[in-house]
């Protein structure tokens, strides 16, 4: 068979019935298309606005990388790219605590608060980690000390400081600010329940006997909404803070 040949076996056996490749691939091009959208768009905003948009164009771009390596991954090994997926996460997820840094900056945001959360969601990705590829005889309990980092993030931002700083900031920032915490309260429990479902014995030692590919389609999925959803609320903050030009 040609080069080619292959080439088109190949996306035919994605385009079919291989759900993993398939939202691998969809993803890398979701995620190189909201990059450039982000990089692209960087001129038109004031210039306090444009490291938050840079920010944002970064989690895809960085997605967007691992996820044509990903997809790579898959189709030659037949399996889930564990390690590269939490290299992804643990670079874009802290990340994301960064832009909520940026955006409360103005209301006096100090750094501490970017290094706390920072902080909290690489304990939370690294034991979320152990538990699912070191230790997964211990996958709860790992698991669980995951989800005590991920709760100290929510409470953080949903009635710690960050929420006082947005209150104080008011306006579209404090609006930004409301749908990024649910962005991490809703979206991000994406994970933790693709966690419990995929992982032997991951909800305090019951097996749900789903298989490691459902987890990639979770994730997947997942990682769109999360990653280029939250990028646009940060874009669309800069929009509506940028004043029209004459
Ligand atoms: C773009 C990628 C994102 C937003 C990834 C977020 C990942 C999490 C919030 C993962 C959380 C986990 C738990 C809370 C417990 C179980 C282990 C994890 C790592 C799946």
């Amino acid at each position: 068979m040609s080069n080619f040949m292959y080439l088109l076996a190949d996306v035919s056996k994605i385009a079919n019935d291989d759900y993993v490749g398939f939202t691998f691939f969809v993803g890398s091009m979701a995620m190189m298309a909201a990059s450039a959208f982000f990089f692209l768009s960087l001129n038109q905003f004031d210039t306090k606005w444009r490291t938050s948009v840079l920010v944002s164009g970064l989690i895809t771009f960085i997605a967007a990388v691992h996820y044509f390596y990903m997809r790579d991954y898959w189709d030659a090994v037949g399996e889930s790219p564990t390690f590269f997926r939490y290299v992804d996460w643990v670079l874009t997820v802290p990340l994301m605590c960064v832009e909520f840094f940026l955006i409360l900056r103005a209301a006096g945001a100090k750094q501490a608060l970017m290094w706390k959360l920072i902080f909290w969601s690489v304990v939370m990705l690294v034991t979320g980690y152990i538990g699912e590829a070191v230790a997964p005889g211990a996958s709860w309990q790992w698991g669980l000390v995951s989800g005590i980092a991920y709760f100290v993030i929510v409470y953080m931002i949903w009635f710690g400081e960050a929420r006082k700083l947005a209150e104080s900031a008011g306006g579209n920032v404090l609006t930004a600010h409301k749908i990024l915490c649910w962005f991490v309260l809703v979206g991000w429990a994406i994970y933790p329940v693709g966690y419990i479902l995929g992982t032997p014995g991951g909800l305090f030692g019951y097996d749900f006997g789903v298989d490691a590919s459902f987890m990639d389609v979770v994730y997947n999925i997942g990682d769109a909404i999360n990653k280029i959803g939250f990028g646009l609320v940060v874009y669309s903050l800069a929009v509506k803070s940028t004043p029209a030009k004459a």
